[in-house]
């Protein structure tokens, strides 16, 4: 791109920001025609900057204020005003603009009413009625909406695979109206979705029963099918509106465990399973491990080894039973018994949460009862910093006061400790946000990288190393920001943060917001190998938002984390010794 578009690109997309969160008319307008002006510009504006700069006021369409951003972009690379936007916008919601038919207008009006902020929660709110009942939202634009991304994923302009959190809550909801089913006797979910990927390319289904027609009856029969791709007696497969390609396998329970690690995958973990197998004298297939000599045949039928359990099969071919997230294939050596994932039942506390404060939606004491009904013996309490002044972060006084309500919540509350905390942006350059004389006051630090995710991998690193080793911070806060289908976010040099951590005995956060899952699953392996700290937490901004531990489980047991390794599984005694290793008195 010649710097005349890039320029111009940026001001297109100051105005899209701009009239996303609602600016005044004339200024977006100001910006779409400096936009125009730039590109039409035969001059190379990079060249004008550094030769004669007063040449830009001549420039039709280039005002005072569009002028000094030309000379900022040109000489620093960046535009302040554009970052700040993108800061307050959240990130899945640009791509919107791409549809076709879709304007700022629709996506201000989706994000406010519907609270869509990206592609895959607009096909959630498409399917669960919640675009329909949007007051200014007429049935025509709906349906617009639904064929703009049909248009968009057919033009493969974006990836087609789902988030994990997306995907697992429409599982559960088919396997719900499986298990009403007559006759059915077990039923659960495969494929990647098991494994826990952050991501799927379709689900797998799986069910067992005694009367096939009602399973296909109540698979067929669940809302939201917009296409049925195979309707048989043991294969089913859907399309629902949204985009997302369901398969369901129906079975007889005797076979079931052999279903359910054949559609487990990976397929290179059956690979290796059938090679065992076939090594041994026997045969695997979605049936069954059976004997595969000539003599071991009953009335022309190979003999069953295992069939009902996936435990049984593994045992069959001589190894441990491995769990679903380490069935891939990294060099894994499945015949040594596998590390002690840590599971959803370790979790005492939770580390990074949001109050009204900020930009959450609960109170300090009402994320306190929420942790305490989760079993937690610990909440910390991290309000955004300053500077992230698009989520209302605390100035230094707002701060204070904030620290003295919440030892007011804790002298009140029984059976649960508060902590007082911060969520501290870490600026471009390493420095954070806060001095050391607040950041000492407080029991906890996550500092985290809310802004200029580009950033090159160097400075990436750099960047995040000075947050780890600052002596005050204990987590460092989603390190890469990346989202899920959104933006990459930042990639340093995860290997030197680890080993860094784990120096300083600093924890790196699994952000267990499906969206993010940052740390992910292969960061996550790094960190174990490194055997650095790892923190799981949800970044909670509402009540909902503490269901998604499930998935920073998820990504973490891929990672091959254990609990031990795990800051938010340690007792109170051991988690508070920590934090107050930081602190000086
Ligand atoms: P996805 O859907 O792309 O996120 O990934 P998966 O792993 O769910 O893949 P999918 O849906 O194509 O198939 C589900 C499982 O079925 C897969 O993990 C293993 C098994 N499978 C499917 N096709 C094959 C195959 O050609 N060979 C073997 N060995 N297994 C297969
Ligand atoms: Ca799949
Ligand atoms: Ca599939
Ligand atoms: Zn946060």
């Amino acid at each position: 791109m010649s710097t005349n578009h890039e320029i111009a690109a940026v001001f297109s997309t100051i105005a899209d920001l701009l009239e996303i969160t609602g600016a005044n008319a004339f200024k977006v307008g100001a910006y779409r025609k400096a936009a125009r002006s730039c590109d039409d510009e035969s001059r190379d504006l990079g060249a004008l900057v550094r030769g004669s700069p007063a040449a830009l006021d001549e420039i039709e369409g280039i005002g005072q204020s569009t002028k000094a951003k030309i000379i900022e972009f040109v000489t620093s690379g960046s535009v302040q005003e554009l970052e700040a936007l993108r800061a307050q916008v959240p990130a899945g919601l640009p791509v919107l603009l791409t549809l076709a038919g879709v304007g700022p207008k629709t996506v201000r009006l989706l994000w406010d009413s519907a609270k869509v902020t990206s592609l895959d929660e607009l096909r959630v709110a498409l399917d669960d009625g919640s675009v329909a009942s949007i007051p200014r939202m007429g049935a025509k634009t709906v349906a617009n909406l639904r064929e703009a991304i049909a248009a968009h994923d057919l033009a493969g302009s974006r990836p087609t695979r789902v988030p994990l959190g997306v995907a697992i809550p429409i599982a559960e909801a088919f396997l719900a109206r499986l298990q009403r089913a007559p006759g059915t006797a077990r039923a659960a979910f495969a494929g990647s979705a098991r494994r826990g990927r952050d991501t799927v390319g379709d689900l797998d289904l799986l069910v067992s029963t005694s009367n096939h027609a009602a399973a296909r009856e109540a698979f067929l029969g669940a809302p939201g099918i917009g296409k049925v791709l195979a309707q048989g007696d043991t294969k089913c497969a859907v399309q629902l509106a949204s985009g997302l390609q369901i398969d369901l396998r129906i079975v007889d329970d005797v076979a079931f465990g052999a279903a359910l690690l054949y559609f487990t995958g990976s397929k290179d973990h059956n690979v290796y399973l059938r090679e065992r197998a076939i090594e041994r004298g026997m045969k695997l297939n979605e049936y069954g491990l059976f004997r595969s000599d000539a003599q071991s045949t009953r009335d022309g039928a190979h003999v069953c080894i295992a069939s009902a359990s996936e435990a049984s099969i593994y045992e069959s071919l001589g190894l441990p039973l491995w769990p679903p997230e380490l069935r891939e294939s990294h060099g894994t050596d499945f015949t040594q018994a596998p590390p002690p994932l840590i599971e959803l039942a370790d979790i005492q506390s939770e580390l990074h949460a949001h109050t009204t404060a900020s930009d959450g939606s609960l109170t300090i004491v009402e994320l306190a009862t929420l942790a305490k009904s989760r079993g937690f013996h610990t909440i910390a309490i991290t309000d955004h910093s300053k500077a992230s002044a698009q989520a209302n972060g605390l100035s230094v006084e707002r701060l204070r006061a904030h620290i003295d309500a919440i030892r007011e919540a804790e002298a009140t509350l029984d059976g649960i400790r508060i902590l007082a905390g911060s969520e501290v942006d870490i600026l471009a350059d390493g420095r954070l946000d806060y001095d050391d004389d607040v950041l000492e006051r407080l029991d906890l630090v996550v500092a985290s990288p809310h802004t200029a995710l580009r950033q090159s991998p160097e400075a990436a690193t750099k960047r995040l190393l000075a947050a780890i080793r600052h002596p005050l911070v204990h987590i460092l806060g989603h390190p890469t920001g990346r989202i899920i289908n959104g933006r990459d976010g930042l990639s340093p040099d995860i290997e030197a943060l680890c080993v860094a951590a784990r120096e300083c005995n600093t924890a790196l956060e699994i952000n267990c917001h499906w969206m993010r899952l940052d740390l992910r699953d292969i960061h996550v392996r790094t960190a174990c190998a490194a055997q650095c700290l790892l923190a799981l937490d949800c970044d909670i901004h509402s009540a909902d938002d503490a269901d998604n531990l499930r998935f920073g489980i998820a990504t973490a047991r891929r990672g091959g984390l254990t609990a031990p390794q795990c800051v938010n599984a340690w007792d109170a005694a051991r988690l508070h010794g920590w934090l107050r290793s930081k602190r000086s008195r």
